[in-house]
């Protein structure tokens, strides 16, 4: 099985256009003088797009792995070669996941064949009860921006009665969503959630609403932040844990960390892709307690920990990988300072194992929780920092992260998550964020730029790029 290198892609699109483009050839290596003279040593680095020609061989390391093991199914097995389905049907979410991908990365053959499939081979007539958020963020926002990108409206038909069947999650007296919907019946489960699976929703339900011209989608989605958002403390803060029914806190427990991240996410970027101003309120009005009371400087570096929602008390000096998403968040706001801090803290992290821990307390510089299932955030962040800045230590990073990814995860199949980072031990999981969200945004700091241009979209929580293409 080969895939096509493809030479110059023209590029698709319903609206607008993301421009593909091949790759330069590998050159050789390039050099650069060294910035202090003490080193009197040329400071070399490969082009970007020998090192994007890397990424791109992994990703199809990994992709093909997929296909050979566990084509038709959500996920591969990596270790035990073999595909596995979350609710025992599946729901294609590795390709869905992986289409938009495909295609920024300029495998055009495999794109085209994973579209029809998709089209052919998905069906959400089920009787199962699924996550709201996880099939939001990787079923509607693939779906969702890889239309765009396609114009095939067969993706838009199937976003459409995905929404629809995903609804009647929001039916709680509150508004805000239950954790669980039965696709075929509409019935939910799991009233107890979090401000992540609440507000990590609107990127996808009111680009749905926009592309379908149907409001609901974007009044369920919008009206649950607001609900959300309302239950803050007095000072200003979230807990990481809330019953949609009571509209109490579970947990009061405030941090940046996964439950509560991509909730700030979701405000601004609801704001930059929608122009809600309401949304823009609510995030600005959200920061200032985050930075009180939730960084934390340690030896002249910042960190984000936990606290009190209710008195801003320091709880744990914790910080992790999926913490590291922040700095993309921040420099995506104006806020370039505090990004460039914290991703200097996040690749401190990222250094004491030469991979990522799920979470690190930085108050004694140790690993608290081992595990890597391949999370993109720390990449993520470096894209974004070198797309505003331009400055090359952020390429530096991201070649880093991938020797570390090829060292440590690569397998004889595709790649695999860590059970405990210190001691490299594998786990068998090769999540489909993965290829989405991991080797879309290491491939994408090294790409060119006509690749796609980041003011043109807005990237939803798993890597989805969707654009504006409609006029309100
Ligand atoms: C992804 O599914 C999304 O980025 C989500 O917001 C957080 N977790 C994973 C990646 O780590």
């Amino acid at each position: 099985m080969r895939l096509s290198t493809p030479a110059i892609i023209g590029a698709i699109v319903a609206a607008g256009s993301i421009a593909l483009v091949a790759n330069p050839r590998p050159e050789a290596v390039a050099a650069r003088p060294a910035p202090t003279a003490a080193a009197r040593q040329p400071v070399t680095r490969p082009l970007p797009s020998v090192t994007a020609e890397r990424v791109r061989a992994e990703f199809r390391h990994a992709w093909l792995a997929y296909k050979q093991y566990a084509w038709g199914h959500d996920m591969l097995k990596p270790l035990s070669k073999t595909g596995y389905d979350w609710y025992g049907t599946s729901l294609n979410i590795t390709p869905i996941d992986a289409l938009d991908a495909l295609i920024i990365l300029g495998e055009r053959a495999e794109a085209d064949a994973t579209r029809r499939y998709v089209v052919e081979h998905t069906s959400f007539d089920q009787d199962i009860f699924v996550k709201n958020f996880e099939i939001t963020i990787r079923l509607l926002g693939g779906l969702l921006s890889s239309y765009q990108m396609t114009g095939d409206r067969r993706l838009l038909a199937l976003a459409d009665d995905l929404g629809r069947r995903l609804l009647p999650a929001f039916d709680s007296p509150t508004g805000m969503p239950y954790m669980f919907v039965n696709l075929r019946t509409g019935k939910t489960r799991e009233p107890n959630s979090n401000p992540a699976e609440i507000g990590t929703l609107l990127l996808e339900f009111g680009t749905l609403a926009k592309l379908t011209g149907k409001p609901v989608y974007y009044d369920k989605a919008k009206r649950a932040v607001v609900e959300l958002f309302a239950r803050r403390s007095p000072i200003g803060l979230v807990g990481e844990g809330i019953n949609v029914e009571t509209g109490q806190w579970t947990s009061r427990t405030s941090h940046i960390t996964g439950a509560i991240d991509s909730y700030y996410e979701y405000l601004l970027k609801a704001a930059i892709l929608f122009g809600d101003a309401d949304c823009r309120r609510m995030f600005d009005q959200s920061m200032p307690a985050v930075h009180r009371y939730l960084a934390d400087e340690r030896g002249g570096a910042l960190w984000y920990g936990h606290a009190d929602m209710t008195t801003g008390q320091r709880t744990r000096t914790l910080y992790g990988a999926l913490d590291a998403f922040f700095p993309a968040v921040l420099a995506l706001g104006g806020d370039l300072d505090r990004a460039k801090r914290l991703q200097a803290s996040s690749h401190a992290m990222w250094m004491q194992a030469g991979i990522e821990p799920e979470s690190f307390d930085y108050g004694t510089m140790t690993v608290v929780e081992p595990g890597y299932p391949l999370r993109p955030e720390i990449i993520e962040s470096a894209y974004y920092l070198f797309f505003m800045t331009k400055d090359p230590q952020y390429r530096d990073m991201g070649r880093t992260y991938l020797d570390g990814l090829v060292k440590y995860c690569r397998d004889e199949v595709g790649y695999t998550a860590l059970q405990d980072v210190v001691k490299k031990t594998r786990r068998d999981d090769m999540d489909s964020f993965f290829l989405t969200e991991t080797l879309k945004y290491l491939y994408l700091l090294f790409a060119p730029p006509e690749t796609l241009d980041l003011k043109a979209v807005v990237f939803t929580t798993e890597a989805h790029p969707l654009r504006r293409t409609w006029k309100r």
